[in-house]
């Protein structure tokens, strides 16, 4: 009898522009919900670690902010974390949104192509939404082109189609290792940190135009109290106008917000939550080291 004792681990960055589905291939691929996900670009400002693990092979992923420039200082740490978990992955995985055109992947290709030698995979994301398959081989042949990846994998992070020969294909190009982390993890999010986001989710799915981008919450309290947890948060934005905004009219939008993350969040906690929302003026945060750091978003 032959025994394979051959192992694979490692760290696989997921790149990629704004809104190209980063986050939810990872919590696809995770089964649960590790990463916030709206419908609006630069949801992630962190990055985030998740692990799947399964007989043979280890991958760590980091979920990544999506590679813009901005001169905002909070776009800028966003975009300096993304950098970051690339120089610290075995692997690069680009997530395009096939569905856009132009030059929409520029500033993810110019980030990826100088990358220091990891191999670069390419998941063509949101096939679901084209039927006309053959529409994609344009986009196929202009990225293998521009970087030529180990492989295109076309895949839809929302129905799970193509994400197990995604998944194939990473494991061959990890290299050998034993697991880094136990079986069962699956984050390394602190529950509060996980808590601040499903309210911030909230923040993005319910308002527009900048509010979402002039919002950060922080949580105040987090008690675990018998058959309860008990949160409260506070969502901090900008300026007045949009503190008004937020609040809606008699305290409409916010009691919306409530309801939305509380139902969230008994979803992470597994059971009853208590959520308390406060809405505070922090003027010019995202612009700002010192606010960046309190709300943790700088070192
Ligand atoms: N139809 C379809 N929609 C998708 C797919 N993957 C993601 N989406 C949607 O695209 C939007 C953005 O998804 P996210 O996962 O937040 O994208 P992201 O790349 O993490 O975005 P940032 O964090 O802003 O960089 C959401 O509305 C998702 O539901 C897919 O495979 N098919
Ligand atoms: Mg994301």
């Amino acid at each position: 009898m032959t025994v394979d004792l051959t192992h694979k681990a490692g760290y696989a960055a997921i790149l990629g522009a704004p809104n190209a589905g980063k986050s939810t291939l990872l919590n696809h691929i995770l089964g649960e919900k590790v990463a916030i996900v709206t419908p609006k670009p630069q949801t992630t400002r962190h990055r985030i670690l998740g692990v799947m693990t399964e007989p043979g092979a280890q991958i760590i992923f980091w979920d990544t902010p999506g590679l813009h420039h901005s001169e905002r200082a909070l776009n800028r740490e966003m975009m300096s974390r993304a950098l970051a978990a690339l120089a610290d992955s075995d692997l690069a995985l680009w997530v395009v949104d096939g569905t856009r055109r132009g030059p929409e992947h520029q500033t993810a290709l110019e980030a990826l192509n100088r990358r220091s030698g990891q191999p670069l995979l390419v998941a063509l994301n949101k096939t679901d939404l084209e039927t006309d398959k053959t529409k994609l081989l344009p986009l196929i042949q202009e990225l293998e082109e521009a970087a030529s990846p180990a492989a295109i994998i076309p895949i839809s992070a929302r129905t799970g189609d193509g994400v197990r020969l995604l998944l194939d294909e990473i494991i061959k190009l990890l290299p050998e290792n034993q697991p880094f982390y136990p079986e069962d993890t699956l984050t390394d999010q602190p529950e509060r940190t996980m808590a601040a986001e499903i309210v911030r989710e909230a923040v993005f799915k319910l308002t527009s135009q900048e509010i979402p981008y002039a919002t950060a919450v922080t949580i105040d309290e987090f008690k675990e109290e018998p058959h309860l947890v008990s949160i409260s948060a506070t969502i901090h934005v900008e300026k007045a106008s949009q503190k008004g905004v937020l609040i809606g009219q008699g305290g409409l939008r916010l009691k919306k917000i409530g309801q939305t993350a509380r139902l969230s969040l008994e979803r992470l906690v597994g059971g009853h939550v208590f959520l308390k929302l406060f809405v505070r003026t922090t003027p010019d945060w995202s612009r700002k080291k010192s606010t960046l750091i309190e709300f943790g978003y700088g070192d």
